[in-house]
Order: structure tokens, then C-alpha cells, then sequence
């Protein structure tokens, strides 16, 4: 098989999960990493295992070995990392957010389209083996007619007056924080695994803790700080909890929270879908398990079990039942899907694998966090999601 050179942008938090999941599908070698200075690029490359690295991305974009360009900088630096790929031909993953506007992102779905480019957003949740059997469940029309779309996407690790991440500085997070950060996911699963488009958002939003102790001193992305006295104080603009009211294309209704300000809730994305005969619930922090809910029989609980799960769902699963699947299995499923869609020469306008969500649904993302500040700027009024 054609081995393909990827290059990573950015070895933050989720980078090396990047590299993690490109390395084990066998075919793709990690060429080079790069950082905001030669020297943190060397090192992550050294910890990585990466032959090359880069002080300045540019220079990873147009390294001739490397085919793919993976995006992980902080959300600023997203739409520059991402268009001097693409004007260099090269195909692009990207984290969410795709860009810091809808507009920005519009622009890049249109060069990446241009280009013909493959390009990807990692809305990573869709990789998971229950997460697929429910959406090819739901389609085949196992829970009847859907009505009702609702869940949480709750975390802590904003709870403290002392915890603190470049997320919450508009110039590198963007204008919101919650929404983006998370409810995007929500929103990307829940239209996936329903099959449905939100049309209207009708949102409530708040900041819990509006002044944060910013360190003086470099630190973790999500630890809490350590010494507070070298603090600086920052007010807080942007959102740490929201509700959102949703309407499907469909008809369906639905509802929503994410918070970042929630204890005990570490990573509890939680999705329900309620049609005219069942019920599907997906608990990210219990992947391994979908709970189906009936009204004239026993409620059910599917394990991961590729043995018991919809063809779907089983090509998502490595292993048998009671050995348990995880956030980095599914996040290489969602690799899995796009660099099979490279290596066999696909074009961008082809179908897509399910776990590969494009520029098109990044786009679709921004538009829809952009409808719901717009809705709670105008006093929590229904807006309709526009692209
Ligand atoms: C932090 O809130 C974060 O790492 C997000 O940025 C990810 O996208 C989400 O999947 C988990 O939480």
C-alpha cells in the first residue's frame, strides 16, 4: 500500500492523539511536527517520534513528504494553518473549531473545494462503535419516526475561580467558550446520529464565574493554578453554561445544556433520541454501553459486543464484547475513515465514511453556535440557523 506522510501543527493537548491514531493504521508515517519555536518543536518531536520538526508551520506545509496536514493549534490560528495548506495543495484535517467565524469558515470550505483537497473536522465522538450502530439503527427505522432530541454536554474543569486555558481569551478562543467548545460536538452528534438538520436555536447563556485568576507562569491547558499569588485578574466575557431549545428539519423538538462549570461531570456528553416506538441514550463516559428504551416490551442495554451490534456499528468495533472501547479508538475510527478515503483516491465530492465529517459540517458547526449567541444577544428569541 502507498504510505502517506502526515505532518502535525500544533502537539498540545490532542496532538499526539492525532499522531497516536495515524500510527496505528499502518500506512501512514509521521513526517514532521510543528510548534511555535525550533526548540518546543524538537523537543515534541523527539517525545513523539518524529524524524523532522518545525519552528515555523509553513515550513511543515511545504515539506514535500508530508501529504496531509493536521491542524491543532489553538482555535486562532486555525484559519491561517488551515488556508496555507490548502493554497499548497495539501489535504487538511482540522480540529473544531473549522475557524473563528462562520465566515472564515465558509471561505475555507470554498478554497479547500477549489483546491480539491480532502478536508476533515475531527467531531471525533462520531467514531465510536455504539455511535454507529444507533445512527444506522435510527435510519433503518428502529425507534420509529424521531421527535425528540435532547442531552448535556457537562465538564468541570472550569468550576474554579483559578482555572484558566487560552479558550477563554476571545483573541485565541473566539467569542464564545461552552457553545464552541462543546456544544458543538452535541450539535454534530446529535444531527448525526438522527439524521436531522437544526433549523432553529432558541439559547440561554451565562458566564457562573465572571473574573478568573490568569497564572503569571506557563502551565498545563487544564490545570488549576498553583500559586496564586502571580495571578492576574481577568473578567470573563464568554459563556461557561448554556441551555439551547433546538427545532429539527423534521419537525422534532429538542433541548440541550452544556456547562464547564458542572462538579463531577469530567467529559459527560449524553445524547437521547426519542422516536415514535424506542428510545436510543449514548453516554460518552459509559461508551460501551446504548440503552434502548421501549413502551410495550423490557427496555434493553446493548453492550459493545460486535457479535450483537448492526453491521454499522460492528465495523467501528476492534474488540469482542466486555473488553472495552475508548475516546483515542474512537478518535483513530475517525482517521480510520478519512485516510482510507485518501489512499483509495476518492475525490472530495465522493460519499464520505460516516466518521468523517468534512469542512462542510465544521462550517455547518460554526454556523450554528453563531445562531444561538445571536439568539441570547437578542434576548433568548428563536433565530434560524443560516448558511
Ligand atoms: C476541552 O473542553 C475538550 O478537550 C474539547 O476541546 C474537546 O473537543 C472535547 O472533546 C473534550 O473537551
Amino acid at each position: 500500500m502507498k504510505r502517506i506522510g502526515m505532518g502535525l501543527v500544533g502537539a498540545g493537548f490532542v496532538g499526539p492523539h492525532h499522531i497516536d491514531a495515524v500510527r496505528r493504521l499502518g500506512y501512514v508515517d509521521v513526517v514532521a511536527i510543528a510548534g511555535s519555536s525550533n526548540a518546543s518543536a524538537a523537543a515534541k518531536a523527539e517525545q513523539l517520534g518524529a524524524a523532522r520538526s518545525y519552528g515555523n508551520y509553513l515550513d511543515l506545509i511545504h515539506d514535500p513528504d508530508v501529504h496531509v496536514v493536521h491542524n491543532a493549534t489553538p482555535n486562532y490560528l486555525h484559519f491561517p494553518v488551515t488556508a496555507a495548506a490548502i493554497a499548497a495543495g495539501k489535504h487538511v484535517v482540522s480540529d473544531k473549531p473549522l475557524a473563528l467565524t462562520p465566515a472564515e469558515a465558509r471561505e475555507l470550505l470554498a478554497l479547500a473545494t477549489k483546491a480539491g483537497i480532502v478536508h476533515a473536522v475531527t467531531f471525533n465522538y462520531r467514531g465510536n462503535p455504539l455511535v454507529q450502530h444507533a445512527r444506522a439503527a435510527i435510519a433503518a427505522g428502529d425507534i420509529g419516526r424521531p421527535h425528540f432530541v435532547h442531552g448535556h454536554y457537562l465538564q468541570d474543569w472550569l468550576l474554579k475561580d483559578t482555572d484558566y486555558s487560552w479558550r477563554l481569551e476571545p483573541d485565541k478562543g473566539g467569542v464564545t467558550s461552552a457553545l464552541g467548545d462543546i456544544g458543538s460536538h452535541w450539535c454534530d452528534l446529535a444531527q448525526h446520529v438522527a439524521g436531522l438538520r437544526i433549523t432553529h436555536v432558541l439559547a440561554d447563556i451565562t458566564t457562573v464565574v465572571p473574573v478568573r485568576k490568569k497564572p503569571r507562569a506557563a502551565r498545563n491547558a487544564f490545570a488549576s493554578a498553583a500559586d496564586e499569588s502571580d495571578v492576574e485578574l481577568m473578567p470573563m466575557q464568554m459563556e461557561d453554561l448554556a441551555s439551547v431549545l433546538v427545532r429539527f428539519d423534521n419537525g422534532a423538538k429538542g433541548s440541550f445544556s452544556v456547562g464547564q462549570v458542572c462538579a463531577g461531570h469530567k467529559n459527560n456528553l449524553v445524547l437521547e433520541i426519542c422516536g415514535s416506538t424506542s428510545t436510543m441514550t449514548w453516554r460518552q463516559e459509559a461508551q460501551n454501553e446504548l440503552w434502548i428504551g421501549h413502551r410495550d416490551r423490557a427496555n434493553e442495554r446493548l453492550q459493545k459486543d460486535p457479535s450483537l451490534m448492526n453491521d454499522a456499528g460492528r465495523g467501528y468495533a476492534h474488540l469482542p464484547g466486555g473488553h472495552q472501547e475508548a475516546w483515542s479508538d474512537a478518535f483513530m475510527n475517525v482517521m480510520r475513515d478519512i485516510y482510507g478515503f485518501i489512499a483509495a483516491g476518492k475525490k472530495p465530492s465522493d460519499t464520505h465514511p460516516p466518521a468523517f465529517a468534512t469542512f462542510a459540517d465544521g462550517y455547518r458547526a460554526n454556523c450554528l453556535v453563531d445562531a444561538m449567541l445571536k439568539s441570547a444577544a437578542a434576548g433568548s428569541v428563536w433565530t434560524e440557523v443560516k448558511e
